[in-house]
């Protein structure tokens, strides 16, 4: 029987831009990337993607943009921010295209720390792709083991030239999994240090109450 397991792939939709400076033109003083990329930093998202298309703002010709292979991304130059409508589509054709929006920042927030200037603006978010019936060819290909491409393999973003500002999700969360799981194992020695007490506690108490009557 087939496996019936829904899979779940973490990744990252988001933008990211550089301010050009003073001696900028007036309607070009940022350049930005929007992406979609793999949570995991070695991981080729084009194994699944088959393609995305970005949707820009009318001012920006041609306004819509298809990338057919990793990295799934589009650089602009521009001075405005405005919402990007993104569609993903996949290899797998039974796997209907996912469908989302991302808003385009350029700014700090107004409350930023002034050291924080000179650093691109990453707006971005985690998510997952959830396949309910992957064919087995998906089921194979998403199933196997990252295997590190060849160094400075395009199609990873470990080696992006964005990749210092960009965070690891997947690092992240083992972090906090192993922070979790320390906290457990912490708590759960209290916990039988308190028990212990608590037991000679009783028995002294049934000892003395004995000794009473
Ligand atoms: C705004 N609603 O007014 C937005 C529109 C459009 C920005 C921003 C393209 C570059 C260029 C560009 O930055 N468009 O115009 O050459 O803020």
């Amino acid at each position: 029987m087939a496996d019936e397991q829904p899979l779940h792939k973490g990744f990252v939709l988001g933008s990211i831009a550089y301010s050009l400076g003073k001696k900028a033109d007036d309607n070009k003083s940022h350049e930005w990337t929007v992406y979609v990329r793999a949570a995991n930093p070695e991981e080729d998202p084009s194994l699944y993607i088959r393609k995305v298309t970005f949707h820009l703002h009318p001012t920006l010709q041609p306004p819509s943009r298809a990338s057919e292979t990793a990295p799934f991304e589009v650089t602009e130059q521009g001075w405005g921010e405005f919402e990007i409508s993104v569609q993903i589509f996949f290899h797998d054709s039974k796997e209907r295209p996912v469908e989302m929006m991302h808003q385009l920042r350029l700014y700090p927030p107004n409350d930023a720390p002034a050291s924080q200037v000179a650093k691109p603006v990453v707006a971005e978010r985690y998510d997952e792709f959830v396949f309910n019936t992957p064919s087995d060819a998906l089921r194979t290909k998403l199933s196997a083991d990252i295997v590190p491409g060849p160094k400075d393999n395009p199609k990873v973003w470990k080696y992006s030239p964005h990749a210092k500002w960009w965070t690891d999700y997947d690092a992240e969360y083992d972090a906090r999994t192993d922070r979790l799981q320390e906290i457990y194992t912490q708590i759960t020695a209290q916990l039988q240090e308190a028990s212990k007490r608590r037991r000679i506690l009783e028995e002294e108490n049934e000892a003395i109450a004995k000794r009473q009557s």
